[in-house]
């Protein structure tokens, strides 16, 4: 029957005599970011071979279990546009497990609850990262490049010269602002925890939700740390390839995965990340493909996904992503602001699909089959 791009399924899987279910591919996939998202949620289905979105209840409080009326009730509105939900982007992880708090149990039984009802619903991979207060950090979210488009940057003298006695603003994607007093407290209670007694945190998580998540059916994918070196003296456990081999090591469970994200690993100069992609691809649930240009040592800006226009070379992760056997869903990271779009930072319709369509294409000429076969 054709599918709503008009091409037949079963062409497409042309199961000869013998064969089986069709080969796992790449999921070519969006992030959204909910209703209040500018960018409609139709559009991503008039991308070519693009059947599925990255979404999250980003309007839950971290720390309270998701009710499986809300995940179905957004489930619906992804159906409504012609979209599968199949990964969620973030569920996120509360302050008290990172803080090894007496009340983390509580919550990571929240996190485990809400792993549950995701299986149950089918939504199957979950992306999380572990880092200290706070989600990704930039120093601008408003970068221009000389064609006009607007990027994200991140430059360590502007963050060294952040005043953190006036608190921080909400910044897109944390789930709040911090006063000055709340970051103090914080700070305060991270103060010495090493990346050791980090990691052991973790362990204790990880050790907790994997399996419930293996129950479900859920595969777990931790993304890394994003700028990948220490802010303000926090700790910090998902730099480089070795901390990611030791955060694979706390549990061999094929629900324990990580979201690859070529953004926040290649912002290091000392990352070779197709060597990472290979290495890791096995392990790999979910892939974010993002081009950085380095300026130096802690300080970069972002660029359009195509080779040469930044360091980190998609064409060359792609091929290693193949060889290594990555099959699941990927989606197209932080596009450039283009065409006098607005929206949130990274996450314009415009330069994101002309990175999916230059990604399928490396796909395509790579393995010498279409994204959407
Ligand atoms: C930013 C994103 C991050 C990411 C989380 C994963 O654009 O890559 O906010 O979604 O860190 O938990």
């Amino acid at each position: 029957m054709p599918d709503r791009h008009g091409t037949d399924a079963a062409q497409g899987a042309a199961a000869g005599p013998g064969s089986a279910a069709p080969a796992p591919r790449i999921e070519f996939t969006f992030r959204w970011w909910g209703p209040q998202d500018p960018v409609p949620l139709a559009a991503f289905g008039q991308v070519p071979n693009v059947d599925t979105v990255v979404t999250s209840l980003g309007e839950v409080p971290v720390g309270e279990p998701w009710s499986a009326a809300a995940i179905a009730e957004r489930q619906d509105v992804c159906a409504a546009a012609g979209l599968e939900w199949t990964v969620v982007e973030s569920v996120g992880v509360h302050e008290a497990i990172k803080l090894a708090a007496p009340e983390r149990d509580r919550y990571i039984d929240a996190y485990a609850v809400t792993l549950e009802r995701l299986g149950a619903a089918g939504v199957r991979t979950v992306c999380y990262n572990f880092m200290p207060v706070f989600d990704w950090m930039r120093t601008d979210f408003d970068y221009r490049l000389p064609d006009g488009s607007r990027v994200t940057s991140y430059s360590q003298s502007d963050l060294d010269a952040i005043d953190l006695s006036r608190g921080l603003p909400r910044l897109p994607a944390w789930p709040q602002a911090y006063t000055a007093a709340e970051l103090g407290a914080l700070f305060e209670r991270y103060a010495g925890v090493s990346d050791e007694e980090f990691l052991a945190r973790y362990r204790y998580f990880v050790e907790r939700v994997v399996p419930v998540a293996e129950g479900a059916g859920v595969r777990l994918a931790v993304h890394p740390d994003d700028p990948p070196w220490r802010l303000f003296g926090l700790p910090r456990i998902a730099k480089t390839a070795a901390d990611l081999a030791a955060l694979l090591a706390c549990s061999d469970s094929p629900a324990h995965g990580l979201t690859f994200c070529t953004g926040s690993l290649g912002a290091r100069g000392d990352a070779d990340l197709p060597a990472m992609a290979r290495r890791f691809a096995g392990r790999t649930h979910f892939v974010h493909l993002r081009n950085v240009r380095r300026r130096g040592p802690r300080d970069f800006h972002e660029v359009d996904h195509t080779r040469g226009a930044g360091d980190v070379d998609l064409v060359e992760v792609m091929a290693a992503l193949l060889e290594g056997g990555f099959a699941g869903p990927l989606r197209p990271d932080h596009g450039r602001m283009i065409w006098g779009e607005e929206g949130v930072p990274g996450y314009g319709l415009y330069d994101r699909s002309l990175g999916l369509m230059y990604l399928q294409g490396v796909h395509d000429a790579l393995t010498r089959e279409g994204a959407g076969s």
